[in-house]
């Protein structure tokens, strides 16, 4: 049983100033895992206590944000923003978003009720039109006549700093896809493993329940070296992989244009599995998913990694 302070820790990335949470805010975000529910417009609102200085605060859950070009559009750049209130009394407190053209943000303020101490924060999705020049951008958080600036810097894919990761921000091609959009196949490869994102566009489902195999192939855009694949699926107190993840699956490396397999898991029930195999050179991995574990079968993955 993890603890609700860790919860939060993955279900929010950062916020040195996160304050106390309820535990109902926490059931909310479990009970919320498997169902749709557009990220970019979740909100929540979270107490703590005030300083009384009177402001609100803008709140960023990273000092910056790397935000690829050329990635598809149903995975941009993502980052936690926030406001929060030191008012003596409860009031409504906005915050304007801006971000340098031409990237675009998901929302172009918050706005909310707050008691004094409390916080609210939510998704912030960053786009990046094509043809976007490489370079460092700047996002506002404006409230209360203080601003926060958060560089946002464009990069090529192959410029990322990917820690080993191939498969990190490439392009992805899924045997089917979910017709909630919630569930994009580039999620897999978004950097993001943890399963506190799921039905918020930080896994892939496939479309076809208790229908085998299906298929999710990552393009590693050259010929790499790979001897090993990592992949997270669904997994979390309420929907644990041992009855809603994946099971079965075959690792494949592409050679040549054509598919070889060099790993099998097979029993699967937790949260993620490490594949390691012989070094082969290859321009793609695909993940042969074979059988899921409980009823409701449908492949449910997080992240895949290929090093
Ligand atoms: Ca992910």
């Amino acid at each position: 049983m993890r603890t609700l302070a860790a919860a939060l820790a993955a279900a929010v990335t950062v916020t040195s100033t996160l304050t106390a949470a309820t535990s109902a805010g926490a059931t909310t975000a479990a009970a919320r895992d498997p169902e749709p529910s557009p990220p970019a417009l979740s909100v929540k609102v979270e107490p703590g206590r005030s300083k009384g200085t009177g402001s609100f605060t803008p709140i960023a859950g990273a000092d910056k944000l790397v935000a690829p070009i050329g990635v598809d559009p149903a995975c941009p750049a993502t980052l936690q923003i926030g406001l929060r209130s030191d008012a003596k009394k409860a009031a409504y407190a906005t915050m304007q978003v801006a971000v340098d053209p031409p990237l675009t943000a998901s929302r172009p303020m918050l706005t909310s009720y707050l008691p004094p101490g409390y916080e609210v924060r939510a998704k912030l999705l960053v786009a990046v039109p094509p043809g976007t020049e490489q370079g460092t951008y700047d996002l506002r958080l404006s409230a209360s006549g203080s601003t926060l600036k958060v560089p946002v810097e464009v990069v090529p894919v192959d410029g990322l700093d990917n820690g080993g990761n191939l498969a990190l921000r490439r392009p992805v091609t899924a045997s089917s896809q979910h017709t909630n959009a919630n569930y994009p196949p580039c999620s897999i490869v978004d950097g993001d493993r943890s399963s506190n994102g799921w039905a918020g566009g930080n896994g892939w489902n496939d479309a076809t329940a208790r229908a085998w195999p299906d298929t999710v192939a990552i393009a590693l855009g050259n010929a790499r070296q790979v001897s090993r694949v990592d992949l997270y699926t669904l997994d979390t107190e309420r929907y644990p992989a041992s009855r809603h993840g994946l099971r079965d699956w075959d690792v494949q490396v592409q050679v040549g244009g054509q598919w070889q397999t060099v790993a099998q898991v097979r029993g699967n029930t937790a949260g993620t599995a490490r594949s390691d195999f012989a070094p082969v050179t290859t321009d793609a991995v695909r993940i042969v998913a074979l059988a899921s574990n409980g009823a409701n079968d449908y492949t449910r993955i997080i992240e895949v990694e290929a090093r």
